[in-house]
């Protein structure tokens, strides 16, 4: 991966590369913890924390030196400006979208060299992933559908979405899990409209759907997926629109390999209800790249123009939302293939009455 940024910064005729998103942190340096910068340059690498974390970047960061920023500078800012100005670089990019006002005048003042505002440049690395990456997702995908099994005993009448939520991630950890999953949207009954509805104290009622959209880190690597259950047996109407969705994340998947358009995606994932009165009530954005991110490129939607390529790792989650009835989303996770897809995900998509 540093070749493939020293290439770009080549051919951008840049001597520095400034990186400030933890994850790109992560993923160029093999860092796991927090507050950590590192300067890429021609010859040489450095990686600018505090010393909380010196230690831990000595042990997990082989090819960097590390700097302790409170030496240098005031503010990590200013540190990395001074660094920049040691090594009388000329032209260094920063990560533009994630530096604060504050952080930003203090860099810019202080660095005499040119600073160039870049976009995406990791994220389009991390996008296609390694087969490393690629096992450490499907074990997380593998913990996030045995917690789901396991889960399916807790959901009775009586029990609140909070509880579920605490539950499943409990189980994720058990399972294996990094020690923080999230669970964070289990709703029941009509809440299962809201989109990113949190976990609430509502009690699970009997005739209710039960949504849930959750996942887990392995090794930093995120599962992302959504089952929705009823409680007891389902009414005509939600069978209706379970089968519907049902069909509208197989028709996605059905379209989806290497070469797909985001854009031909989304339109494979209505066909189903185009004609019905619940067409109204679907999400125009059905899914997005994972890794250790949970929204990555490529996002796939009626506004995207991201095109699908090997070893991208996405989920696909069509849905419908009914305004105070109640909504019913499956998302899987899936990894690109030339030819199509494996799907990361295998817990049943059949409808659970409990
Ligand atoms: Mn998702």
């Amino acid at each position: 991966m540093l070749k493939k940024l020293l290439s770009v910064m080549e051919e951008k005729g840049l001597d520095g590369f400034f990186i400030s998103k933890i994850h790109n942190v992560r993923y160029m340096s093999k860092y796991t913890s927090d507050d950590a910068y590192l300067l890429i340059t021609c010859s040489k690498n450095y990686f600018i924390t505090d010393p909380r974390y010196t230690e831990q970047a000595q042990n997990e960061c082989e090819g960097f030196e590390i700097v302790n920023w409170r030496a240098v500078g005031k503010s990590f800012s200013e540190a990395a400006a001074n660094l920049i100005n040691s090594l009388n670089l000329k032209s260094v990019a920063f990560e533009a979208d994630n530096m604060t006002f504050s952080s930003y005048t203090v860099f810019s003042e202080k660095a005499e060299a040119d600073l160039v505002p870049m976009t995406n440049v990791i994220e389009n690395f991390r996008a296609v992933k390694t087969p490393e990456e690629i096992q450490n997702l499907r074990m997380s995908c593998q913990i996030a559908c045995r917690a789901f099994e396991r889960i399916l005993n807790d959901i009775k009448p009586g029990v609140t979405e909070k509880e579920i939520a605490a539950k499943l991630s409990y189980y994720m950890v058990l399972e294996g899990s990094d020690s923080k999953p999230y669970g964070d949207i289990v709703i029941s009954g009509k809440r299962t409209s809201l989109l990113h509805g949190i976990p609430s104290d509502r009690k699970v009622e009997n005739k209710d759907f039960v949504l849930m959209d959750f996942g887990c880190a392995y090794k930093g690597y995120l599962s992302d997926m959504t089952r929705t259950v009823v409680v007891g047996k389902a009414s005509d109407r939600q069978k209706e629109v379970y089968e519907l969705e049902q069909k509208m994340l197989q028709d996605a998947l059905d379209v989806m390999k290497a070469g797909a358009k985001s854009k031909d995606v989304y339109e494979a994932s209505v066909k189903a209800i185009k004609d019905t009165e619940y067409f109204q009530y679907h999400y125009n954005s059905i899914g997005h790249g994972i890794g250790m991110f949970v929204h990555e490129i490529p996002f796939m939607g009626a506004n995207s123009q991201d095109v699908l390529v090997e070893n991208n790792v996405t989920t696909i989650e069509p849905g419908i939302y009914i305004p105070d009835w109640g909504g019913v989303r499956i998302e899987d996770q899936v990894l690109i293939t030339e030819s199509g897809y494996e799907n990361l995900i295998t817990a049943p998509k059949q409808l659970i009455e409990l």
